[in-house]
């Protein structure tokens, strides 16, 4: 465990519920090759719209560095049960099994949550920005950084997570479909998140119309999702993608890394003038991401965080 929480930096601490899981099926989600801004910003800006989720490939980040990661993560929730423990509870930051959040949800799945510090959270923060300011200059914003600057301030109230989904072979076999769910349906409430995982599957994001669809894993690429800060930021234009992630029923373990990337908790979440048009007035009540990560933190994983901030 001390090797890894080295590795790692810091560990401070950093929420699932079910529904139906029929209405699943591989959805066509937008692919976005980096090495080509002109064309990547356009594509980035409408599947935020559209499905505040996407896939990017030429990220520049090497997956040896995403391998060494992993496996440092294997060998950690390989350990002994004991031996993990030293490093929980995760209030916020540490180790945790099976309870997520404070809220009493669960699912099949372990995780460590941590504080941002190591190469790969900086590597991942850097194509963070990068989308993110592409989102910038798409939308005619003020600054090319008006959004990365938020991520990238040293206030920065960001994490990231480990999470091991334990093998679980057979297990859609039985009837219980709790029992199915490794991390519940919930949307994430920073501006941005970058995941990766191996190629073990069970993520799924939710359409606009409730369909579930599951996303092929690809140990390559990183997917980048839309937060509920986004939302907000960009008055309901972008949308906060509901997600889950269904256990593991193979042989293998799955193992994601996400980094969240959330304002200073300071910072007023408010749509950013230069995307209302004339005479747009705010869907949300004026708050600070303080105020948000407060609510966030009584809420179930599953809630509808951002209905509490609309205005009426
Ligand atoms: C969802 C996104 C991140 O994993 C997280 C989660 C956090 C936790 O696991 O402690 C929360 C969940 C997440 C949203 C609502 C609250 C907080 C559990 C929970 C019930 C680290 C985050 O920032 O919000």
């Amino acid at each position: 465990a001390r090797i890894l929480l080295e590795n790692l930096g810091h560990i401070k601490t950093c929420k699932p519920t079910s529904s139906s899981l029929n209405n699943i099926f591989t959805g066509n989600i937008p692919v976005v090759d980096l090495s080509d801004h002109t064309v990547a910003k356009t594509l980035i800006v409408n599947a935020c719209k559209e499905f505040g989720f996407f896939k990017v490939i030429n990220h520049g980040i090497s997956m040896d560095l995403s391998n060494k990661l992993e496996a440092e993560s294997v060998k950690f929730f390989k350990l002994p049960k004991q031996e993990k423990e030293k490093s929980g509870p995760p209030n916020p930051f540490g180790y945790g099994n099976r309870n997520i959040g404070p809220s009493g949800d669960t699912g099949l799945v372990e995780y460590l949550l941590m504080s941002v510090v190591n190469e790969y959270v900086l590597a991942v923060r850097n194509v963070a920005c990068e989308v993110l300011e592409m989102i910038a200059e798409e939308l005619h914003l003020q600054a090319r950084d008006t959004l990365s600057s938020l991520i990238r301030d040293e206030k920065s109230d960001s994490c990231f997570r480990l999470n091991y989904y334990p093998p679980c072979p057979g297990l859609r076999a039985l009837s219980n479909a709790q029992s199915l769910i490794g991390f519940g349906e919930h949307t994430d409430p920073q501006i941005i998140s970058v995941l990766r995982s191996n190629e073990v599957s069970g993520f799924q994001i939710c359409l606009k119309d409730g369909a579930w669809v599951s996303i092929p894993p690809d140990p390559t690429s990183f997917f980048l999702n839309v937060g509920d800060s986004l939302q907000v930021m960009t008055n309901g234009r972008f949308k906060s993608v509901r997600h889950r992630v269904l256990a593991a029923d193979t042989l293998k373990s799955r193992v994601s890394m996400i980094y969240f990337g959330g304002p200073p908790l300071n910072e007023k979440i408010t749509p950013l003038s230069s995307v209302m048009e004339e005479g747009e007035e705010s869907l949300y009540k004026e708050y600070t991401w303080s105020d948000y990560k407060n609510s966030a933190y009584k809420t179930k994983l599953g809630d509808d965080r951002l209905t509490n901030f609309q205005k009426p």
